[in-house]
């Protein structure tokens, strides 16, 4: 199989292959829960390539050793692409197999940054490299055999990979604290870490294109709605719950909103904001508890957005305005990753 796989077909089937995994990668951040082939995919594609790589890597052997010697900046350049996507797939298999790193960082949060470098890298190094498929390399009988049999094989040992891997959700989470109050992972997005915030000196204002700007105390939230729903951070971790609190459909009908009402923005005390369509956002709840506990300040006392079917990061912690809006405010993508970082 090895020797009948054209050379151009290994190369570009790793591009290809990165190019999926950092697609794919990205896209899992904001998946939603009809998007599990997403990491069907990924987890494929990953598995998949390391059989390519291993197939580049026996090929290039002598050539990357002769050029180590002659101390060629190239290769130099080749060799620390390779580390890399080692230590992306290898931290990718690891993951699924229940392994953990010391520090700030999850296993998973270190995999989507090597990840990402490895995709930078490798931009570079085909700028010394690359070379348009040729038509041979695509078309050949025999290669097209090969390729297909290392996909085959690669796709088998995916599935053999995945289930003998630890228990984890489709998204590759791993269950924390489900049903025990506040004792789940605390976890910032980037950087937010703000000072507790005191009931007394929180409002809640609901603004931007509702027909009376309304503003609620602390005491006054009716804040007696119950739903279970699971929190899932893309740092690696779930945690499920029944948390009580304030519908937000209720509160948009309370101060009433019109046709153009397109957006609701939740913003936090941090300045970090995200918006949800208006109907998927009437459904969301703005919660003070957790299965029966008063929210604890790490998890967004007084107030944070439950957003069912969102991936963690989505549901604001310490909000303190819910803003309609006409457009989506593009703006957020860049405040979820500033906020926080200038205290
Ligand atoms: N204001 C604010 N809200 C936030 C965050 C943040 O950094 N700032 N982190 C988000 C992320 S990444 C996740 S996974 C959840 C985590 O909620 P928890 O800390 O209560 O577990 O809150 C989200 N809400
Ligand atoms: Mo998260």
């Amino acid at each position: 199989m090895d020797r009948a796989l054209p050379s151009g077909l290994v190369d570009w089937s790793l591009l290809v292959g990165v190019a999926l995994l950092v697609g794919t990668g990205l896209a899992s951040l904001v998946a939603r829960p009809g998007d599990a082939w997403l990491f069907v995919v990924h987890g494929g594609a990953g598995v998949a390539l390391v059989g390519f790589l291993g197939v580049k890597l026996w090929r290039v052997r002598a050539r990357v050793r002769a050029g180590v010697r002659a101390r060629s900046g190239t290769v130099a350049l080749s060799v620390l692409l390779t580390l890399l996507a080692v230590a992306a797939l290898a931290s990718g298999v690891a993951w699924v197999f229940g392994a953990t790193i010391p520090g700030p960082w999850t296993l998973l949060v270190a995999h989507a940054a090597v990840g990402v470098v490895t995709a930078v890298v490798l931009v570079v190094h085909l700028r010394d490299r690359f070379a348009p498929p040729s038509r041979a390399d695509l078309t050949e009988r025999r290669g097209a055999l090969a390729w297909a049999g290392m996909v085959t094989v690669g796709a088998a040992a995916y599935r053999v990979t995945d289930a003998l891997g630890t228990e984890r959700r489709y998204t590759g989470s791993r269950e924390q604290g489900s049903g025990e109050g506040n004792r789940f992972p605390v976890t910032a997005w980037v950087a937010d870490d703000p000072d507790p915030v005191g009931a007394d000196d929180w409002t809640l204002a609901v603004t931007g294109l509702v027909d009376e700007a309304t503003e609620y105390g602390y005491g006054d939230l009716p804040a007696d709605t119950a739903e279970r729903a699971l929190l899932d951070c893309t740092s690696g971790w779930y945690s499920d719950h029944e948390w009580t609190g304030v519908r937000v459909g209720d509160l948009l009908d309370a101060a009433g909103t019109g046709e153009d009402a397109g957006w609701v923005q939740f913003r936090s005390v941090t300045g970090y904001r995200w918006s949800l369509p208006v109907e998927e956002a009437r459904d969301a709840l703005l919660a003070t508890a957790v299965d029966g506990e008063r929210l604890s300040h790490g998890h967004g006392f007084p107030l944070r957005l439950v957003a069912p079917g969102r991936r963690g990061f989505q549901w604001v912690k310490w909000v303190r305005e819910v803003r309609v809006t006409r457009r989506r405010d593009r703006s957020e993508w860049v405040a979820i990753n500033v906020s926080g970082l200038g205290d």
